[in-house]
């Protein structure tokens, strides 16, 4: 093999004079600097321009995760900067790779999680004359729209600053995606190596506090003291802040109840005594003060306006804390808005929650615990039941259980009834365990957030996955395998999106476009990397597979089948499908 690694990193200069000068060159100053800031790993695909350089960031100690598409090494970088609050490096080569990048950049943009993708890119001068360069693209561009922030870095000696503006791009304020483009050229430039060390940046404080005014604390805690029915909402946000001592304070002290989105579930256990988790409905509707922790009004939330919120119940008022200022009256009208870092605007709050403080009114605390036991004495009931074939319930019973068991265990999980029943059905218990499709509702997510999840924390990953959802990343498998991850994917076999009944309105040959081959072995692409494949038709099959998966840490695919006529067309947002006009 010939190599940039067939010479030693720092190589010599042939200068004339008598004492040679040590060099370095583009190659170790990108390693050299991502190390001084602490991060260690790499989430990629090698090729034109960037082979040497996966291979060096290995030579230097670095993990390097290689996958098989570039969409998962992003969405993996993705995962990993929500986890562990440092941005998370996606490396790929330039054009087509770039692109497939691209759409986990947005992802995390969207997300407000912290990545950056750092791409190969072929020369500017070639590019901007459009003289059709191999894998010719103005990437820089082509970024900026899906990111917080997109850099090009054209000088050896820029490389230290270059990446100290990403890292910051990526964490402060509201964290997102950043594109870091690098040139070709770039990695074979050489400078002098005590320059080069002293190029480089150390960022300081990247993500700083933000404290929020003080005025602002004293209204959010007037409106709060005003509310007859107050409510909590915990959004992704809270659980990334990394407040979770001063966010539990806040519920406990305040004796409010609180919701949690899906991936703020297990900031406080589920099995909180204050979770109105399983009164979702009756809580958004009758309370009529909401205070949102990290949590937007978007789609997700209906927008904060309408039956959701109980409009026909009288005016609602929102406190809303988010460390973005244009997020607030986003959708509706925000009474008091808390702007700053999660931790410190929560800390405020809690220190204006003194001994004095007035419980909520326990008519409305009580009606919640009231409803919620109704609910989860139905839901035990509905879990408790063994149909052959299992369906979404069954199923989710059994990972249900582990997760009691391991609530150490990460969870991914994607698809549409699928998601849908994990998240109501599988009780969390620590924060961050949870990673899901999220803000967009993409598919794809799965096997780039597992191995992220099993990279980052070294504990357990249990996804659970849609057949639909699966395949879009179901290649990484052999990555998964290769790494040899403690990953046990799940897949909710019912032969299709949604289900997998639907037919042919045509009455051609052609399977309908929402179904699959039927009865498919899934367990089999496990199996032809070296993993452990298992068929489970039976709750117990299934919660024996868990077992072992977890006990062994073996890469595992357990495909579950389930009965191809239980999904819901698009889960629980059918009412998001555009109606079909009564055409004659
Ligand atoms: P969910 O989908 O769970 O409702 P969102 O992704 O919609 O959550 O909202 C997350 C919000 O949290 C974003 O508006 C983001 O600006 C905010 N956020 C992220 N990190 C922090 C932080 N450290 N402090 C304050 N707000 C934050
Ligand atoms: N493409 C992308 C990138 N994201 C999407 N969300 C979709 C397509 C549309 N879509 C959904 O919203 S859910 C879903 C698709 C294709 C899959 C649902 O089927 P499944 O899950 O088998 O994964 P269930 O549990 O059987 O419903």
């Amino acid at each position: 093999m010939s190599s940039v690694l067939d010479t030693p990193p720092v190589a010599l200069a042939a200068a004339p004079s008598a004492e040679p000068r040590p060099l370095t060159d583009g190659f170790h100053l990108v390693i050299d600097a991502l190390k001084l800031n602490g991060i260690d790993t790499i989430y990629g695909l090698p090729g034109i321009p960037i082979t040497d350089l996966t291979r060096l960031a290995q030579a230097e100690g670095m993990r390097v995760i290689s996958f098989r598409h570039e969409q998962h090494a992003g969405n993996a970088a993705a995962a990993a900067g929500f986890l562990t609050g440092k941005p998370g490096i996606c490396l790929t080569v330039s054009a087509p790779g770039f692109l497939n990048g691209l759409t986990a950049l947005a992802n995390a943009t969207v997300n407000c999680f912290p990545m950056i993708l750092v791409s190969g890119s072929s020369e500017r001068e070639i590019v901007d004359l459009q003289q059709g360069d191999y894998e010719e693209m103005d990437q820089l561009n082509a970024a900026k729209p899906f990111c917080k922030a997109a850099f090009r870095i054209l000088h050896a000696q820029d490389i230290g600053i270059g990446i100290a503006r990403a890292i910051r791009s990526a964490v402060s304020g509201r964290p997102g995606g950043v594109y870091l483009d690098l040139p070709a050229k770039l990695f074979s430039q050489t400078m002098d190596a005590v320059a080069g060390r002293n190029s480089l940046v150390k960022v300081v404080d990247a993500a700083p506090r933000q404290l929020p005014a003080p005025d602002s604390v004293q209204r959010a805690l007037e409106v709060i003291k005003g509310a007859k029915r107050p409510l909590i909402l915990l959004g992704k946000g809270a659980a990334y802040a990394r407040a979770d001592a001063e966010i539990r304070a806040l519920v406990e002290n305040s004796g409010i109840p609180y919701l949690p989105m899906s991936m703020a579930k297990g900031l406080l256990p589920d099995t909180h005594p204050q979770s109105a988790g399983a009164a979702r409905s009756y809580a958004l509707a009758e309370a009529d003060v909401v205070v949102l922790v990290g949590a937007r009004l978007n789609w997700l939330l209906s927008h904060g306006k309408g039956k959701t919120w109980g409009a026909d119940k009288g005016a609602k008022q929102f406190v809303q804390i988010d460390i973005a200022p244009t997020e607030i009256d986003s959708n509706v009208p925000i009474a008091a808005p808390l702007v700053g870092d999660i931790g410190s605007c929560v800390a405020a709050l809690n220190a204006g929650i003194g001994a004095g403080w007035a419980k909520p009114p326990a008519a409305w605390v009580g009606a919640i615990a009231e409803r919620r036991d109704k609910n989860l004495t139905k839901m035990a009931a509905t879990l408790a039941l063994d149909p052959a074939p299992m369906n979404f319930h069954s199923a989710l019973a059994a990972i249900r259980d582990l997760v009691k068991q391991r609530p150490d265990a990460v969870i991914v999980n994607e698809g549409a009834n699928t998601l849908d029943f994990a998240r109501s059905i599988v009780d969390m218990y620590e924060p961050r365990k949870r990673l899901d499709c999220g803000t967009w509702g993409i598919m794809g997510i799965g096997m780039g957030f597992s191995v992220a999840a099993a990279v980052e924390t070294g504990k357990p990953v249990i996804a659970i996955e849609g057949d639909s959802a699966f395949g879009f990343s179901g290649m990484e498998v052999e990555t998964i395998c290769r790494y040899n991850l403690p990953v046990c994917i799940v897949v909710f076999n019912n032969n299709g999106v949604y289900k997998g009944t639907d037919v042919n309105l045509s009455g051609g040959a052609d399977p309908a476009p929402t179904v699959f081959v039927k009865g498919s072995r899934y367990d089999l692409m496990m199996e032809a990397f070296g993993g452990k494949g298992v068929v489970a038709r039976t709750r117990q099959e299934l919660a024996r597979a868990l077992d072992e998966a977890v006990a062994s840490g073996r890469p595992t695919l357990i495909n579950a089948i389930i009965d191809e006529t239980a999904g819901t067309e698009s889960g629980r947002i059918t009412n998001l499908n555009p109606a079909k006009a009564a055409i004659k």
